[in-house]
């Protein structure tokens, strides 16, 4: 394997915390070029897209025909839509942080989930509630990184990322799930782990990488502007999806 991009400091602090942010990764001619190739995306809308009224998220329109139902709430297969989403896969940055937090080279993106950019409209943006990842991927082992870029400013008030730190080395029996897997928050218990909860302030060009285990949620978007945010899942070459389930559908796209 090639030598180390990440300090220990930082490989340790992903270890403990289940999430590392690295700043400025991408540049602002590649940020610009990301919005802009977005912004194609969306006007005219290029399917395929998940909308808000399809989320069924607290918050979220009713039916596609309610008011805002129509609010983009994804814009699905991002792999396939340009190349600007490899070339910043590619990046040796990107992949330098990936191959010390997975320990290898092989590297794989899903183009089962994830594979997205997350786009979040004020208005009609719904609420993410706290869950993990992995709670519908079917892989050989719990070790995949999901990895967002983030293109502007990402904090509490246009519905960026909370994440509990260490929490993807707790074990829940099921009982404080409810029946999609998102963490109930009548119970106390899960109300003391939620109070644990960081806001994960990003800036445009920076990178969040989390694992697939650790709890995380979101917010409405409550400024004027949308924010827009493409996300990756990885795993590694030995670390294979389960034959006949979601996660296996298409194949994954190799970044090594
Ligand atoms: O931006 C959000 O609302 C969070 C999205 C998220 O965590 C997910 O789709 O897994």
């Amino acid at each position: 394997m090639s030598t180390s991009f990440l300090s220990k400091k930082q490989i340790d602090e992903f270890g403990r915390c289940g999430f590392l942010v690295l700043s400025s990764l991408i540049n602002d001619t590649l940020v610009e070029g990301l919005l802009e190739e977005i912004r194609g995306n969306l006007e005219p809308l290029r399917e395929p897209v998940e909308f808000e009224a399809d989320v069924g998220y607290p918050g979220a329109p009713a039916g596609r025909e309610s008011e805002g139902g129509k609010t983009p709430r994804r814009l699905l297969q991002a792999l396939s839509r340009s190349e600007i989403f490899e070339k910043i896969l590619g990046l040796s940055s990107v992949k330098g942080a990936l191959r010390d937090l997975l320990h290898t080279d092989r590297l794989l993106v899903s183009r089962n989930h994830h594979n997205c950019i997350m786009t979040k409209y004020p208005g009609f943006s719904s609420e993410t509630n706290w869950h993990q990842d992995i709670r519908y991927w079917s892989f050989e082992r719990a070790e995949l990184i999901s990895v967002w870029f983030s293109l502007g400013e990402e904090n509490l008030k246009n519905g960026g990322l909370r994440i509990i730190p260490g929490s993807h080395k707790r074990r829940l029996s099921e009982t404080r799930f409810d029946d999609r897997k998102f963490l109930r928050t009548d119970l106390p218990e899960n109300q003391r782990l939620i109070d644990q909860a960081e806001n994960v302030k990003l800036s445009g060009g920076d990178v969040l990488f989390f694992h697939c285990k650790v709890f995380h949620a979101a917010g409405s978007n409550e400024t004027d502007s949308p924010k827009f945010s493409p996300v990756f899942t990885v795993h590694t070459s030995d670390n294979e999806p389960l034959s006949g389930t979601r996660s296996a559908e298409l194949s994954s796209y190799s970044i090594c």
